[in-house]
C-alpha cells in the first residue's frame, strides 16, 4: 500500500512536470526536485530517516536507459529502485542494534518497528552506540540534572513508562516485554558514583514476563565489576506502591521508595529515590548493594538491551 501512494504521488509529480531534458534522463529524474516531498512520503509511512535518506541517496547516483520510457513507466522503476534501496537498508529496524548494522551508528533518538506483523507501529526510543561496541537500546537513564524526574510512580506508569528519552526516564515494561521476548537480549548496566568512579554489569541473558506474570524478571550471565546485584531479583514480579507483588509482608516498594523485581526486599534499588551519595536511608536510594552498600545513592544510572544476533 505504501509504494501504491507513493507511486501515485511520484506519477501526479511526473504528469504535471515538462518533458524530460537530455539531462534528466536517470531513474531518479523525476526524484530531483521533489525530493523532499519523497522523502516525506516515505517517512510518513513509517520508514525512518535515516534510511530513506540512504535510499534516496543511492537512486540520484543510478543510471538506467530510459530514453523511451513513459513517465508511467519511469516512476515505475523509480518506486521500484526506492523499494529495494529502502529495504537494502533495513528500514524497519526491530531495535538499536538493527539500526547499528544497517550503518547508523549515531547515537540518539530513532524509530524502531519492534511488533512483528505491524509494520506502521513505531516507537521512539534512544539508541546507545557509545558503550561496548554499540547497538544498546536504553530503557532506564538516572542522571544528576538539576531538575529531575519522579521515579515514585505508579503501576500504569511503569507499564507504560514516563520521561524524557534524552533525561531521566523508565521506557516501560510492555515495551520492554515486547523486545525481550521477541529477541534474545542481553542486559547492561552503568553505574556512576558522586566521587567520579564508574563501574557496570553486563548479563549474557536478560528477559521481562509478559504482563499477566507481573513482568518477572530472568537474568544470566553476570560479568563486570560492580558486583552482580541482580541475582537476588531474578525470577521477581514487578512491584510498585500500588501493587504490592513482592515476597515480604509489606510493601517494598513503600519501603524502598521506588519499583522494581522485588523479593524481600532488595540488593539493587535503581528506580529508588535521588539521595545523593553516603548516608542514604537503607535501600531507598538509587542503590547498588555490591558496588557502593545499601546506604549509598548513585548519581547516576543507565540500563540498555541489545539482541544476542
Ligand atoms: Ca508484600
Amino acid at each position: 500500500m505504501h509504494f501504491f501512494v507513493v507511486l501515485s504521488m511520484v506519477v501526479a509529480m511526473a504528469q504535471a512536470s515538462n518533458a524530460p531534458t537530455p539531462a534528466e534522463k536517470n531513474s531518479c529524474s523525476g526524484l530531483k526536485d521533489d525530493r523532499s516531498l519523497l522523502s516525506s512520503l516515505l517517512t510518513a509511512t513509517g520508514y525512518s530517516d535515516t534510511c530513506v535518506t540512504a535510499a534516496l541517496d543511492l537512486c540520484s547516483t543510478a543510471k538506467e536507459d530510459s530514453h523511451n520510457t513513459s513517465h508511467m513507466e519511469e516512476a515505475k522503476e523509480v518506486v521500484q529502485q526506492v523499494s529495494v534501496a529502502v529495504n537494502k537498508w533495513g528500514c524497519r529496524p526491530r531495535d538499536c542494534k538493527d539500526l547499528l548494522n544497517s550503518g547508523d551508528s549515531g547515537s540518539g533518538l530513532r524509530h524502531i518497528f519492534p511488533y512483528p506483523g505491524q509494520p506502521l507501529h513505531r516507537v521512539t526510543v534512544f539508541c546507545d552506540h557509545t558503550v561496548d561496541g554499540g547497538g544498546w537500546t536504553v530503557f532506564q537513564r538516572r542522571t544528576s540534572d538539576a531538575v529531575r524526574e519522579d521515579f515514585y510512580r505508579n503501576w500504569i506508569e511503569y507499564k507504560l513508562g514516563f520521561g524524557d528519552l534524552e533525561g531521566e526516564f523508565w521506557m516501560g515494561l510492555d515495551l520492554l516485554y515486547q523486545l525481550t521476548n521477541s529477541n534474545l537480549q542481553q542486559l547492561r548496566i552503568d553505574l556512576h558514583d558522586y566521587e567520579g568512579e564508574h563501574r557496570w554489569a553486563k548479563y549474557g541473558f536478560f528477559h521481562v514476563g509478559a504482563p499477566e506474570t507481573k513482568f518477572r524478571l530472568t537474568v544470566a550471565g553476570y560479568s563486570g565489576d560492580a558486583g552482580d546485584s541482580l541475582a537476588y531479583h531474578n525470577f521477581q514480579l514487578f512491584s510498585t506502591h500500588d501493587a504490592d507483588n513482592d515476597n515480604f509482608s509489606g510493601s517494598c516498594a513503600e519501603g524502598c521508595k521506588g519499583a522494581y523485581w522485588y523479593d524481600n526486599c532488595a540488593d539493587s534499588n535503581l528506580n529508588g529515590y535521588q539521595y545523593a551519595g553516603n548516608n542514604t536511608p537503607r535501600l531507598q536510594g538509587i542503590v547498588w548493594g555490591s558496588w557502593k552498600g545499601v546506604h549509598y545513592s548513585l548519581k547516576a544510572t543507565t540500563m540498555m538491551i541489545r539482541s544476542t544476533y
